[in-house]
Order: structure tokens, then C-alpha cells, then sequence
């Protein structure tokens, strides 16, 4: 038996193994049925969350045997490969998607249904692999769906937080925290621990440099005190029914046994324990701060342990393929970096081609700097990580000494292009004067590519932040627009519309959304209208019951449903969307609600722990849904609701009952936003500032379909220096209305000073986010999306249209455009692959 892992699928022994893991219904609910008895020693009446584990092993065999084809596919000829390295993951479920992939959905609900089990009972149960934030971390889930469809070489390598994302709760308004013990009673079976890839990882300690007597070489010697295993999990990610499974490799971090064990037999128990903490500490959490940095010690462990145990993995299996010879490695290997936070994987690829392979720095240089490639997602300043050199020079002092010679050599550089401008030259450092390592320049000094993530961004990269490196380089800067998975993001979600599309498109659409087109003919049909209607309805309704059942408020399907999910972020400024609620519910109040087109507002998001303004955001808004709902003049015309807990399972719910999508940010300061595009999949119209992909959005859809306002990025840069918010008060009836309200306490009139600080950062002329500047404009664009609403027909058509020109969004396209410009990599042929 032995033999056959070894032969990668020649033997007999495999055959009867393969035949006998069927994927028909019988064969499917016999696995079920011995993983519910002989595993987990339960019967058909068991709680849910056994049958669910029952199920996922089930499918899991499934994937395990196309994993290892795969494996082997991907490692018995040399090609080249791509790593795609994240801090985040945000993978969501993995049920749904395992049966979508593997082609076994309609057999697999029969199987559970024929011995009275409900295939949704046992899906919601799974808890969400929540291994990230938010755009960033949900993004890199979507790309590796999409690397395993396009069968590319691509491996993900991230952490295994034992706490991913917390849980959201709300008491009285406020938001509190609970932590998210995912893992918990074996509640993640898709991973499998992989041991012998186990990597170390050293931290602290100081380094000598001596010269060898004889070669008169120099040499440095990391003289480490700490040690950190580093133990890859690894997780499969199914392509769209080709046989394809890819890899993400997730690193946990433990303590080395014999270090611990040298110390506890010296008698020193607790130092021993204490040493163990340390270590285990590294991946215990994800940190819950989106688009803006802690700048904490631990997170800075946390980046070093992902780029170090990587780049080691990678090395390693080179060196075991092809001996320590590095020639043609860069032509074989190129690493996506998913924003700056695995950069310190260009000075730890440094640390071990010199320090551990002894290659000269030129020669190391040379292959680190053409094979990593930088992805830019934020121009935020608080999001622009920086370290305290000292931080960095104590934690990890050979990695500092190397970032060191690399900004010195960096700097000769630019002293060459630029000789006499010493302003430019500590604009461009990558240690600053003030004693901080700025990673974005580290990364972009390391890459031989830097790309932003929509048209937009890329512009706005190269003429701000990175201008002197793009004036250095300007043949290394691009942009590459986000996408998200269709997999996912229609046919998972959206069932009845996936039906729709199948019937109408055939069911190519999948991998290729550029077939969406074709809904536009069908548009035209008032047959087809009818029934896009009914599958919104209906998901709507779906929708609808959720909200009641978590908030106890009623919204009614007939209604417009408008919805803003996301972040909860001053420049995302949820704060601009309550005040214009706040502004209809005092049209109704005093009489102005004549041709009123019935809304019910959605708010989802989570606000990091330690940021008061988002926090008092949430408390506002469960405040306003509070009152309003209480109002007997206010009835159905209006609605909000504030859903909590927000995760990738609830958008699933959330993105086809959405018919307004809310991406209102300040110009200039959302990067891409991908919900934005999983919104317009499932036919919901845009109102939003040009800001990011929106931009894409409404230049795909047009004026009609897309409420366009707000300023422009130069209107706004013109505006800051003279921004007068007391004037647009002045000036603006409703708006000084709504404000009155706000201010009077009529939301919190147990506490009437509650949002004064609210108020006051909307008052102050140094409001970076010009949340007052654009309301006049929104609230007409609001106007006139409520119009628009009042025809059925046409709000249908235009819906319509949004998911006919939603295709250049898919993540297939983003991967496509990577891998043309970046990666170069070629499919794999996976023998004997199991498509369907
Ligand atoms: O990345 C998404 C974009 O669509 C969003 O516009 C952008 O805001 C988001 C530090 C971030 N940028 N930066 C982060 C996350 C965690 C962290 O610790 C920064 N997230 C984004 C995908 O491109």
C-alpha cells in the first residue's frame, strides 16, 4: 500500500481506490454514512455540525485524490511557478464551493436528502474561514479560485491564525468584540498538516562578522535567541471542474521541541513555558485593522515569520530538486507579494542565498530583484507601513543589517540620476531620517514590478506616492483591476439567477464572463424582465427574513433595497449615507414624502477594535434604524437596519437581494473595492463618487445605470485649502436640517451629547474625507436613483445591464492580465484528471 503515493497514479492499487470514490449519489451518501458512524460515532439524528463534517470528509476525499494528481503534476516537470504570499486569506466556506468545483452538487443534495438530511442545514453550519479583513484578504481567495480554474502554477502561502476575524456582536448599538475560535472542535477539515515541510524560523540575538583565514571571504553568522517552528497546513483549492486542485500553504507557528526541552531539563520550567508562548503567540490572531497599520512588535513577527518561512520553503525544494545552483531560479519562480506586509521577503531571500549559500551580493541581487513582484493597495498614510529601525534592528538584526546595504546601494543610485537633490533623496529612502523602515519602499526597490489595483489607483501611485521611484522606473509601474470570483459570487450565491443565465447563455459563462453580453439582447424580452424581477424578489425576501431575524426590523421586498457593506471607515463615509437617511426620514416627518419611492437601508461592516470614530459610526447607525423603525409616521417608507456580524457568508446573502450598491468614498482614497463589482454581478445599480474601480464600473455602464457625484481628484486636492463646511450648512436647507436633528438628541435622548464629536469632525474645515462637500450632489443622486426605481421596467433593463457588462470584473480576467504581464506561466496538464 505504501507504494501508492509514491506512483502518481500507474498502479492498481490507486484504480481501486479512485473507482471506488465515486462521485454518484450512492457513492457519495456510503462515504457519508462512514464518516458520520465510524469517525465521528454518530447516526442520522445528530446535531448538524457532525453531519456537516461527515460531509465535508466526504468531499474532501474527493479533492484529496485530484490534490495529489495535481501535486504531482505541478512538481514532476521543472516549469516555472508563481507564490502568491499574503498576510490574509478570506476564504469564507468551503462546502458550497468544494461541490460547485467538483461537479457534485445535485448529487450530493439527493444523497443527504434521501436519508432526510437538508444539504442548506448542514452548509450553515460551517463556520467561515475568516483569515482576513476585508478587500485585500477576500481577494486573495478569489485569485486562487481563479489560478486553480486557469490551471496555473500557483501556490498561496499564509498564516493560520487560531483567531481570524471577530465576531461583530451588538449590545444597545455599541459594537463589542468576541473572538473567532474558527478551528475549534475540528470545524476546518479541508486542511492537512504537512509536517516534513516544517521550516525554522529565528528572531533577536546579534550577528558576527569574521573573515575566513583562508579564502580571505567574509562571512556573517546569525547569532539567534529565539527559534519558531514554522508547520504548513495545507489547504486545497478546487478549480471549476477540471481535476485542478491548488494549494494554499498556511504556516503555524509552534515552538521547537528541543530547545523547550533543554530548558526544562535545566530546571527552568517556566522560562521554558514562557519561550513556548512566544513562539505559539506568532499566529494565535489575526490582527482586525483594515487599511491601516498597528505598528506593534508582534505584527512585525508575525510579517517575518510569513516571508521567511516561505522563502525557505521555496528554496529549499529548489535546492532538493536541483542542488544549490541559483542560475536560472529566477527564471523559475517569481512571488506576488499582496501589499507591503511579506516585503521582508526580499532581504530574507538576500539572507540566504549569501549567509547560507554564500553567493556574492551582486549575484543575489540580480535573481531576488526578477523574481518578486509588488501589489500596491492603499495610498492611505496610516496604511503606508513603516517600522522603528530600532524595532527592526533588535527583533531581527541580520534582516536589518541587509535592508541597510540595500537602501545604501539604493541610495548610490539615485545620488548617480539625481546629483543634487537632496530633498528627493530622503523622499526616496528606504530608511528615513527620523529612524523609520518604509516597507513600500523596500518593495518597490526589491521588484521588478509594482502594480496598482484599478486604472485609477495606478494613476494616482505613480503621480504621488511612488512618484520618484516611478520617475526612476517608470517601465516597472502598472495597474491590474481587481476582479472577484463568478464562482462564487453568482452561481453560489444566487442560485435562481445562475439558473437564468445557464438557460439563456448556456453554461459557459463560468470561466468566461465575457459571455454576459449576451444578456443584453435578452434584456429586451419582457419575459425575461419578469422573471430577473422574480429571482430578485425572491432573493430579497430571503434576505428580508434574515434582517428580521437578527434585528426584529421588518423590510418590506416591495421596497428599494439600498444597501452599504463594508468596512466601517471614515473614508468610506457611512457617515454620509446616515446623514442623507436622516434627511428622509425629516422629509417625511415634516410632510415632503408625496410620490415616495419605499426604501429599506443595509449597513454591514465591522470597525477595528481600537478606532472610536468607527465604533461611534456603528453606534449612530443602529441608533438612527432604532428610531426610525419606532416612528409611526415613518411606517415602510423608510427603513434601516444595521446587519451584524458581517463576513463573507453574509454578503453571499446580502449581494443578490442588493439593488442599490453604496460606494461613496471619498475621492481619491478606495483603492479598487471589490464589493462594488459583486454587487453589480447580481444587477445592482451603482450610486457612487468615480472613485477606484467605480470609475470602470460607470464607464461599462453608462450614465443611466451608474448615480454618478461627488468631486474629482483634482476638485477635491483644489478644495482642502479652502473647504468651508460652515458655509455649505449655511447654504443648504436640508442639510442644515438633518444636522439640527442629529445634534437635538433625537436619536439618543438618553445621553443628548453623544455624537457632538461626530458632529464636530463633520464641522471641521480640516475634514480629510470632504464628507459635507458631496452631500448636496448625493442626495440628487439619491433623488434620482429613487426616480429611476418608480419604473419597474426600465430599473429591470438597467439592472440587466449591469451583469451583461460585469464580465471584465471577473477575477479570471485579473489572473489572465497577471500571468500575460507578470507571472508568464503555463498551464498545467494534470493526467487522468477527473474534469466533469
Ligand atoms: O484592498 C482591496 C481594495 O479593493 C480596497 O480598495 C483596499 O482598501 C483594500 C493593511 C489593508 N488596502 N489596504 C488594505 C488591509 C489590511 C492591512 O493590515 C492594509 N486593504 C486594502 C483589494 O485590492
Amino acid at each position: 500500500a505504501p507504494a501508492v503515493a509514491a506512483s502518481g497514479g500507474s498502479n492498481h492499487w490507486l484504480e481501486r481506490i479512485v473507482r471506488r470514490t465515486g462521485r454518484d449519489a450512492p457513492a457519495l451518501q456510503e462515504d457519508f454514512l462512514g464518516y458520520l458512524y465510524k469517525r465521528l460515532g454518530r447516526s442520522l439524528t445528530a446535531e448538524p455540525f457532525y453531519q456537516f463534517r461527515a460531509f465535508a470528509y466526504t468531499l474532501a476525499d474527493r479533492l484529496m485524490l485530484d490534490w495529489q494528481r495535481t501535486w504531482n503534476a505541478y512538481h514532476g516537470t521543472a516549469r516555472r511557478k508563481a507564490f502568491f504570499v499574503s498576510m490574509e486569506f478570506l476564504i469564507g466556506r468551503s462546502l458550497g464551493n468544494a461541490l460547485l468545483n467538483l461537479g457534485v452538487e445535485e448529487d450530493g443534495r439527493r444523497a443527504l436528502e434521501e436519508l432526510g438530511q437538508a444539504l442548506d442545514r448542514l452548509e450553515a453550519v460551517e463556520p467561515d474561514a475568516g483569515l482576513g479583513n476585508g478587500g485585500l484578504g477576500r481577494l486573495a481567495a478569489c485569485m486562487l479560485d481563479s489560478c486553480a480554474t486557469q490551471r496555473l502554477p500557483v501556490l498561496g502561502y499564509g498564516l493560520r491564525y487560531n483567531y481570524g476575524m471577530f465576531r461583530q456582536i451588538i449590545r444597545d448599538g455599541w459594537q463589542i468584540e468576541e473572538p473567532d475560535h474558527w478551528l475549534k472542535n475540528g470545524a476546518f477539515p479541508w486542511e492537512t498538516p504537512r509536517p516534513e515541510y516544517t521550516r525554522t524560523v529565528r528572531f533577536g540575538g546579534r550577528t558576527h562578522h569574521y573573515v575566513d583565514p583562508h579564502t580571505g571571504w567574509l562571512y556573517v553568522h546569525w547569532d539567534h535567541d529565539e527559534e519558531v517552528q514554522a508547520v504548513p497546513y495545507d489547504v486545497p483549492i478546487p478549480g471549476y471542474r477540471n481535476g485542478y486542485v491548488a494549494t494554499l500553504r498556511l504556516w503555524s507557528s509552534s515552538a521547537s521541541e528541543e530547545f523547550n526541552l533543554s530548558k526544562f531539563n535545566e530546571g527552568d520550567y517556566y522560562e521554558a513555558v514562557d519561550a513556548k508562548n512566544a513562539a505559539e503567540n506568532i499566529t494565535l490572531v489575526l490582527y482586525p485593522n483594515d487599511a491601516s497599520e498597528s505598528g506593534k512588535e508582534l505584527r512585525l513577527r508575525q510579517h517575518y515569520f510569513l516571508a521567511s518561512a516561505s522563502a525557505q520553503d521555496v528554496v529549499q525544494q529548489w535546492v532538493a530538486a536541483n542542488g544549490p545552483d541559483f542560475k536560472r531560479f529566477a527564471e523559475f519562480h517569481v512571488f506576488q507579494i499582496n501589499d507591503t506586509h511579506p516585503s521582508f521577503i526580499v532581504p530574507e531571500l538576500m539572507r540566504i542565498f549569501i549567509d547560507e549559500y554564500h553567493l556574492g551580493w551582486e549575484e543575489a541581487w540580480g535573481i531576488v530583484t526578477h523574481c518578486v513582484a509588488y501589489t500596491n493597495h492603499t495610498l492611505l498614510p496610516e496604511a503606508l507601513e513603516t517600522w522603528p529601525a530600532a524595532m527592526v534592528q533588535r527583533v531581527l538584526p541580520r534582516v536589518y543589517e541587509i535592508i541597510a546595504e540595500i537602501d545604501r546601494r539604493f541610495a548610490l543610485l539615485v545620488h548617480a540620476k539625481w546629483p543634487n537633490e537632496p530633498e528627493r533623496h530622503e523622499r526616496m529612502a528606504i530608511l528615513s531620517a527620523d529612524g523609520q523602515v518604509r516597507m513600500a519602499h523596500l518593495a518597490v526597490v526589491g521588484s521588478f514590478s509594482v502594480n496598482g489595483v484599478s486604472a485609477l489607483h495606478g494613476k494616482l501611485l505613480v503621480s504621488t506616492v511612488l512618484r520618484d521611484h516611478a520617475e526612476l522606473w517608470p517601465q516597472k509601474f502598472h495597474a491590474k483591476t481587481n476582479g472577484v470570483t463568478p464562482r462564487r459570487w453568482i452561481a453560489r450565491c444566487n442560485p435562481q439567477l445562475r439558473a437564468l443565465l445557464d438557460e439563456a447563455l448556456g453554461p459557459a459563462w463560468i470561466t468566461d464572463a465575457s459571455q454576459l453580453h449576451a444578456l443584453e439582447d435578452c434584456a429586451e424580452q419582457a419575459e425575461f424582465r419578469r422573471r430577473w424581477h422574480e429571482i430578485k424578489r425572491h432573493n430579497k425576501e430571503r434576505l428580508a427574513e434574515r434582517v428580521l431575524r437578527t434585528t426584529g426590523i421588518e423590510f418590506s421586498p416591495d421596497a428599494l433595497f439600498d444597501v452599504q457593506v463594508k468596512r466601517i471607515h471614515e473614508y468610506k463615509r457611512q457617515l454620509l449615507n446616515v446623514l442623507h437617511v436622516i434627511h428622509l426620514y425629516d422629509r417625511i416627518k415634516r410632510g415632503d414624502a408625496a410620490d415616495w419611492t419605499p426604501r429599506c437601508v443595509l449597513f454591514a461592516g465591522k470597525a477595528a477594535p481600537g478606532y472610536a470614530m468607527a465604533k461611534k459610526i456603528v453606534k449612530l447607525i443602529n441608533d438612527v434604524a432604532r428610531i426610525v423603525a419606532l416612528d409611526p409616521d415613518v411606517g415602510s417608507l423608510l427603513k434601516v437596519a444595521f446587519l451584524p456580524d458581517y463576513d463573507v457568508s453574509i454578503l453571499e446573502c446580502i449581494a443578490p437581494a442588493a439593488e442599490l450598491s453604496e460606494q461613496i468614498p471619498t475621492i481619491g482614497k478606495e483603492a479598487s473595492g471589490t464589493g462594488n463589482m459583486k454587487l453589480m454581478m447580481n444587477g445592482a445599480l451603482t450610486i457612487g463618487t468615480l472613485d477606484g474601480a467605480n470609475l470602470e464600473i460607470y464607464e461599462a455602464v453608462g450614465s443611466e445605470a451608474f448615480f454618478a457625484f461627488g468631486l474629482s481628484v483634482e476638485e477635491a486636492n483644489a478644495l482642502r485649502a479652502r473647504y468651508d463646511p460652515q458655509r455649505l450648512i449655511a447654504e443648504d436647507e436640508d442639510l442644515r436640517r438633518a444636522l439640527a436633528l442629529l445634534e437635538s438628541g433625537h436619536f439618543n435622548p438618553f445621553d443628548p451629547r453623544l455624537y457632538d464629536d461626530v458632529l464636530a469632525a463633520l464641522k471641521n474645515p480640516q475634514d480629510p474625507w470632504l464628507v459635507l462637500a458631496d452631500f448636496r450632489a448625493y442626495a440628487e443622486a439619491q433623488c434620482c436613483a429613487a426616480q429611476t426605481y418608480r419604473d419597474t421596467e426600465r430599473w429591470t433593463r438597467l439592472s440587466i445591464r449591469n451583469t451583461a457588462r460585469s464580465g471584465i470584473f471577473s477575477v479570471d480576467r485579473t489572473v489572465r492580465e497577471y500571468n500575460e504581464t507578470v507571472w508568464h506561466l503555463h498551464p498545467v496538464e494534470v493526467e487522468g484528471g477527473t474534469a466533469r
